[in-house]
């Protein structure tokens, strides 16, 4: 095994920030072979790199186009705070269009999502495909405000637009054999240079795949999201369909995809195959389970504050969405199945 996990106290100290996450996220990924140190070096001393880690001024991220879209507002959630749009829209984590983050909304502002195509088959009795206008009209649109909290320690509150992926998966009936379901990003490393280039992309196989196992797919909580601040999707968010799975870990949370299948077996994931001691296959947010590199107990919730503003908030079981999906975990050794 190429992966070298130091021990956890030389990192575990209360002031890491998840800049530092960042880096030794993609430090594994350099170990394992894939990025030339000045890559490593690069991401550390490049001015581009970190702002909007060091400046507190809002990036003008897109110049795509979204629309304005029509749907039910979110009543439930209106406590929670939300992230401003601009950091949502220039702060990601979408490897297709580079590593950092900054990169995806620098590289991704002429990513075509129209046509698009999205084809939901395999163990179902109604196989479909949807065309692009499809993913705004087929179903009632509905605003949800979820937190979104990733595995490197930050975290944002999102307000979500879309309908639930049950929803979707009723249409295609799937049968008794559908015990999981496998999800797929788009593959055009001619529009995703982070999918031609091993630096660039961060050295992670792609497609890049997802999956859940076919109860947390039927969740009301999950969420396939059309838009975000009740407009579509910019392609650094996923444009112009991606999962949304609140209680889990971001990189749960695929974006541009084009395939959703309905397998037997649990499907082999992109981040999970990586490095399966580092990131599990259910990937819920569990702050009792450290990373082995990294404490999983707080996060940086990221908010119109700067970098020094005080925003670490305890991370919360299932990110706080206990009541609605704990009950699919209870024979389950979270420790082993994390
Ligand atoms: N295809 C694809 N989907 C992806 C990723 C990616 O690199 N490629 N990054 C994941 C990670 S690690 C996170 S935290 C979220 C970030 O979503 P956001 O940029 O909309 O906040 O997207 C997830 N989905
Ligand atoms: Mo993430």
């Amino acid at each position: 095994m190429l992966i070298k996990t130091p021990p956890k106290s030389a990192l575990k100290t209360s002031d890491i920030t998840d800049e530092s996450v960042y880096i030794q996220r993609r430090q594994l990924i350099k170990s394992m072979g894939f990025l030339g140190a000045g890559a490593l070096l690069g991401s550390v001393i490049s001015k581009t790199a970190n702002a909007g880690f060091f400046d507190n001024k809002d990036a003008d991220a897109s110049s795509f186009k979204t629309t304005p879209l029509k749907f039910t507002a979110d009543k439930d959630n209106v406590s929670l705070i939300k992230t401003p749009e601009q950091k949502v829209i220039s702060h990601n984590n979408f490897y297709e269009f580079g590593a950092q983050k900054n990169q995806p909304a620098e590289l991704s502002q002429n990513f075509k999502v129209n046509p698009w195509q999205l084809s939901i088959s395999g163990e179902c009795d109604n196989p479909i495909t949807l065309d692009y206008d499809d993913l705004t009209t087929m179903f009632a649109l509905e605003e949800r405000i979820y937190r979104l909290r990733c595995v490197e320690a930050w975290s944002m509150v999102v307000p979500w637009i879309g309908f639930s992926l049950a929803d979707l998966l009723k249409k295609v009936a799937p049968n008794s054999s559908a015990k999981y379901v496998l999800f797929e990003t788009l593959h055009d490393p001619e529009q995703m240079p982070g999918q031609s280039d091993r630096r660039l992309g961060g050295g992670i196989a792609y497609p890049y795949i997802e999956g859940l196992r076919i109860d947390e797919a039927m969740n009301p909580l999950t969420l396939m999201s059309v838009g975000l601040y009740g407009k579509t999707l910019p392609p650094q968010n996923g444009a112009p369909i991606r999962l949304v799975v609140p209680w889990k870990y971001g990189f749960k949370s695929i974006k541009s995809i084009v395939s959703i299948k309905l397998v037997r077996e649990k499907p082999q994931t992109t981040w999970n195959k990586l490095a399966a001691n580092e990131y599990g296959f259910y990937a819920n947010v569990n702050p009792a389970h450290d990373h082995p590199r990294w404490s999983q107990a707080s996060e940086r919730r990221i908010t119109s504050g700067g970098l020094f503003a005080r925003n670490r908030i305890e991370t919360l079981p299932f990110n706080g969405y206990g009541e609605q999906v704990a009950h699919m975990y209870k024979d389950m050794d979270l420790t082993k199945y994390y």
